[in-house]
């Protein structure tokens, strides 16, 4: 089966952009193609039981011939792998990974649920999913760039665009222009 999708990274401990670009090349040899990248966006925390330090996410276009459990168990590998422990729910973390996506796929399981229950109403996802693939219908029935109108991006701190040759050059730019 070959499924294109989309993951959400985040990380909020340690070097941060080093852990984000860490996941990115493990995905390669984990049988993930990334094949778009959404910029770099610095967000304040939501819905985290205790202060913790802001995150840097982005949302990556995959394609894989990876079935969704078995995408998962690698998304879960290659979290393991850069460190991630998990002390209590929603606790900060090296490298989170989740599967945001499946075109033409869901799924309801204790493991996993496609596509992520909180999807339309994070800031942290739809505006970066908005830069890669703003016409894309989502489950509401409505466009992420639709969404997109209706998700407040006050949590957003700052995003830096990754130019296409990865990120040894990055531009910062002001997310509130
Ligand atoms: N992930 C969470 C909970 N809260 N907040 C931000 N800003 N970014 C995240 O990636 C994030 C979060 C659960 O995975
Ligand atoms: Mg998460
Ligand atoms: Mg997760």
């Amino acid at each position: 089966m070959h499924i294109k999708g989309y993951l959400g990274l985040g990380s909020n401990i340690g070097n941060r952009l080093l852990n984000l670009y860490r996941a990115l090349c493990s995905m390669q040899s984990h049988g993930i193609n990334v094949v778009r990248m959404s910029s770099i966006y610095e967000t304040l925390p939501v819905d985290c039981p205790l202060p913790q330090p802001n995150y840097l996410n982005m949302v990556v276009m995959i394609e894989t011939g990876l079935e969704p459990l078995d995408l998962l168990r690698e998304c879960k590998g290659i979290e393991r792998s850069l460190g991630r422990e998990r002390p209590y729910k929603n606790a900060p973390r090296i490298i989170d990974i989740d599967v945001l996506l499946l075109n033409g796929i869901m799924l309801d399981t204790p493991d996993l649920k496609v596509p992520h229950p909180h999807l339309e109403s994070r800031a942290f996802v739809i505006h970066p999913l908005a830069e890669i693939s703003p016409d894309l219908v989502l489950a509401s029935g409505n466009t992420v760039a639709d969404v997109k109108k209706n998700v407040k991006k006050d949590k957003i701190l700052a995003m830096w665009k990754v130019r296409d040759e990865g990120f040894r050059e990055c531009e910062e730019n002001s997310y509130h222009s």
